[in-house]
């Protein structure tokens, strides 16, 4: 048995903080595997790290890494987290010489160069349940195989949750993640899940249907944010859970990332019934030239209908695009702002440019076209832009083509503002869902 010290690194609170749902799966791991764990989370820290330490005094600490930065070209500050971590572990050393270990889903789009710039010994890369039991009983026996350990999947899917924590993240206006799928069935040329989720995994309903209950009754969770890559993919699943809520009566509503394509109306209405009050749609690009060099499974005829099928449902749609990837021309962002205004009910959030990671179809694309180099590292990011575009003239040309629309959120600091303000009013949840007026 061990004493595990976890620390959740992640202190950005755009859209609303983000409870660490990912550092409480790995401590339900390490508690059923007989472990000792202590969460201590950077945010909302009630006594210094360096107290916790001697409070505490663990034989081994893991950082949770959920962001290495908001993916944000244009940010002023982009919230790049590699300095912070290598903070924390140098205060965690300084009190205790003991091996460090780094996970999360930010760390594993990186990996063994963040390890390294962060001065951590050990990082996991992927699902953290099996892979982190395992790591700390090689560093027990003495027996570590590699610095970097890889997912061994997930035995149970039953977070260890902070009821303190969770208060405070509810408070501040945040939703609960719930995990009811991992991995995507789908393969977009920019999308850096696959090296997070790895293999493709839908976890039992029931079991994430009694936990939603728990949820409800025991922490008094009303809304919940579904983590799946996309909900209503083509596996049918999200059919099967929202029978069972339905089913087992849960009272909680539920948001989550969506796919245009392959859903019907009444698949729409059932999701509604079951609780889904909004949809974020990762629409991605504007037309079905660029939808169609980032390999989305549709194009813009289906964003639309999409859009039509929330409208008639009263469910407010944000849609996440991203203008200067692939495919882009100053005539597809011209056709793309058209494309936009037909989304009349839809929130737009747009971002300026593709962040490049490690082992994606745009990465190599990248390097191909001599916008990066097989040394070029990406720890800080590096975004990818068409040749055929002027930057700063797209830019102005979104700016322009939004001005007098709160529903059209360009560039994504103005969203960040807009919120901020919002919730010094005492506002919270998703926030952008209340820029959406259906008549009831
Ligand atoms: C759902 C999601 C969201 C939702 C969250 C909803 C909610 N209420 O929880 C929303 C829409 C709010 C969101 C927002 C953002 N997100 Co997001 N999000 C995701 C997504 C799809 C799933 C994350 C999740 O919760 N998974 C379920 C939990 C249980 O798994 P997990 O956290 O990964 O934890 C597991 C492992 O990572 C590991 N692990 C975790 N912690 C630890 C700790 C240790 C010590 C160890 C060993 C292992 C370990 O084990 C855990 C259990 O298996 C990921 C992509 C992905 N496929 O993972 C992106 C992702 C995390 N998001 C990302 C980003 C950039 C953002 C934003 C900054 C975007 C923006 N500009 O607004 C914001 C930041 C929000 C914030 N306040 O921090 C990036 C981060 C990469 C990077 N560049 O840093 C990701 C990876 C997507 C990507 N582009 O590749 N996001
Ligand atoms: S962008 Fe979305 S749909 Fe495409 S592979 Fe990534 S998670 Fe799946």
């Amino acid at each position: 048995m061990a004493k595990i010290l976890l620390i959740s690194s992640n202190v950005y609170q755009y859209p609303y903080p983000v409870y660490p749902s990912g550092m409480s799966a790995v401590s339900g791991a390490l508690k059923n595997a007989g472990h000792q764990t202590f969460q201590y989370d950077m945010l909302f820290p009630e006594r210094p790290l360096e107290q916790v330490m001697k409070d505490f005094n663990p034989d081994i600490t893991g950082i949770s890494v959920r962001n290495i930065d908001n993916e944000d070209s244009l940010s002023r500050d982009n919230h790049w987290s590699g300095d912070a971590v290598k903070n924390i572990v140098s205060v965690v050393k300084k009190v205790k010489n003991i091996p460090v270990f780094l996970g999360g889903a930010g760390f594993s789009v990186i990996g063994e160069e963040f390890l390294n710039y962060a001065g951590a010994d050990f990082g996991i890369i992927g699902a953290g349940e099996i892979s982190t039991v395992g790591l700390v009983s090689d560093i027990l026996s003495g027996n570590t195989k590699n610095k970097i350990y890889y997912s061994k999947g997930i035995a149970n899917i039953i977070p260890d949750i902070d009821a303190n924590l969770l208060k405070k993240y509810i408070d501040a206006g945040g939703l609960l993640g719930v995990i009811s799928k991992r991995g995507c069935s789908y393969s977009c040329g920019y999308c850096s899940y696959p090296s997070i989720d790895g293999d493709f995994v839908s976890f039992d309903a029931k079991t994430i249907v009694s936990y939603i209950k728990k949820l409800e009754t025991e922490y008094g969770v009303k809304e919940i944010f579904f983590t799946d890559s996309v909900f209503n993919d083509s596996c049918g699943f999200a059919k099967a859970l929202c029978k069972e809520m339905i089913k087992q009566k849960t009272t909680v509503r539920f948001a989550a990332y969506f796919n245009p394509a392959g859903t019907s109306f009444d698949e729409l209405k059932l999701y509604k019934e079951a609780g889904l009050f909004a949809v974020e749609l990762g629409t991605d690009a504007s037309t079905d030239t660029t939808l169609k060099a980032l390999h989305k499974p549709f194009g813009f005829k289906e964003v639309e209908n999409f859009q039509n099928m929330c409208d008639e449902l009263k469910i407010p749609c944000a849609h996440f695009i991203i203008f200067g990837g692939p495919g882009e021309t100053m005539q597809t962002v011209s056709e793309g702002l058209e494309n936009i205004k037909k989304l009349k009910n839809g929130v737009v959030m747009v971002f300026s440019g593709i962040r490049i990671h490690y082992g994606t179809e745009i990465y190599k694309q990248a390097l191909s076209e001599r916008k990066i180099t097989e040394e070029t590292s990406l720890l800080k990011p590096h975004y990818y832009f068409s040749d055929k575009i002027d930057i700063s003239e797209m830019n102005k040309m979104i700016e322009r083509s939004f001005k007098g629309d709160r529903r059209r959120i360009f560039p994504p600091e103005k969203g960040e503002e807009m919120m901020k303000t919002v919730r010094k009013f005492g506002y919270k949840g998703l926030m952008w869902d209340t820029l959406v007026k259906y008549e009831q």
